[in-house]
């Protein structure tokens, strides 16, 4: 039988987070380039991403998460328009991952959240069978989004993050679940500081203390925290989860692979 992982490649990794709008080319061909690998090893991948400068900044200013509010927000548009700018902006950072797919010669089918799902978090509403749908040497490809909820919230996030646990979850046979993050090795025991030595934490149990960092000027979403709830969430199903870093060539394919790599494996008891 093949293999399947399922993979996240964080935002932060594939767009400047800072900067609005902006996608590392560089990073994305390179990881298509790896992946390639991981496929041609027989492997089948879903390939979900995350948001970075496409979706945080404007999320974060529009409030998306939280839903409809009544209250007054600074912009030239409305939360409605807003809802409608990050799902196109999603779609065009979605673009320049699927073109660095073809040009890799990688069949994928991409399946934007804002068609399938109803509601946010883990348990989230599939409107079609998603989960027994995902089909054998096709890398099916999706990312976190801005979906619908029920009212009075009409609207929110979804994460990446959670659409990795909840296929570990509903595919039953997912071998490896890689987040391959930008700018770290994997968890870090406190969050790096300039000029102090980083502590990476090779092996993460649930109980393993570790303070994390979360963006929140920008992240809408949970940052690192959120990661690696999900993927305790994951590792209940028999499923290999580890966190590395993306920016160096070489780890995602190896990690994807099964071979030891530098980053942070989760373990469960
Ligand atoms: O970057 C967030 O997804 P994430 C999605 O995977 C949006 O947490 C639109 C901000």
């Amino acid at each position: 039988m093949r293999e399947r992982v399922v993979v996240k490649w964080g935002g932060g990794l594939i767009t400047e987070k800072a900067e609005l709008k902006t996608a590392n080319h560089s990073v994305i061909d390179r990881l298509a380039a790896e992946l390639t690998e991981v496929v041609n090893n027989g492997i089948d991948v879903v390939l979900v991403h995350g948001a970075g400068s496409f979706g945080h900044l404007k999320a974060k200013q529009y409030r998306l998460a939280e839903g409809r509010t009544e209250e007054e927000i600074e912009g030239p548009m409305t939360q409605d328009e807003a809802v409608t700018a990050v799902r196109n902006d999603m779609i065009e950072l979605n673009d320049h991952i699927m073109a660095a797919l073809t040009a890799q010669e990688i069949s994928a089918v991409r399946l934007p959240p804002h068609d399938w799902v109803h509601g946010t978090g883990l348990d989230f509403e599939a409107k079609f069978d998603l989960f027994n749908s995902a089909p054998s040497g096709i890398v099916m490809v999706t990312f976190g989004d801005v979906v619908s909820r029920d009212a009075p919230f009409d609207f929110g996030i979804l994460s990446g993050d959670d659409l990795v646990a909840r296929l570990v979850q509903e595919l039953h046979d997912v071998k490896r679940l890689v987040f391959a993050m930008g700018g770290v090795d994997g968890v870090l025991r406190h969050a790096p500081k300039e000029g102090e030595a980083q502590e990476l934490i090779e092996r993460l149990n649930p109980d393993t203390n570790y303070t994390g960092e979360h963006a929140t000027e920008m992240d809408v979403t949970g940052g690192i925290g959120l990661k690696v709830k999900r993927g305790f969430d994951a590792a209940k199903h028999e499923c290999d989860v580890m966190l590395i870093n993306g920016e160096v060539p070489g780890r995602f394919t190896s990690a994807c692979l099964g071979h030891e790599v530098i980053g942070t494996r989760l373990t469960v008891p």
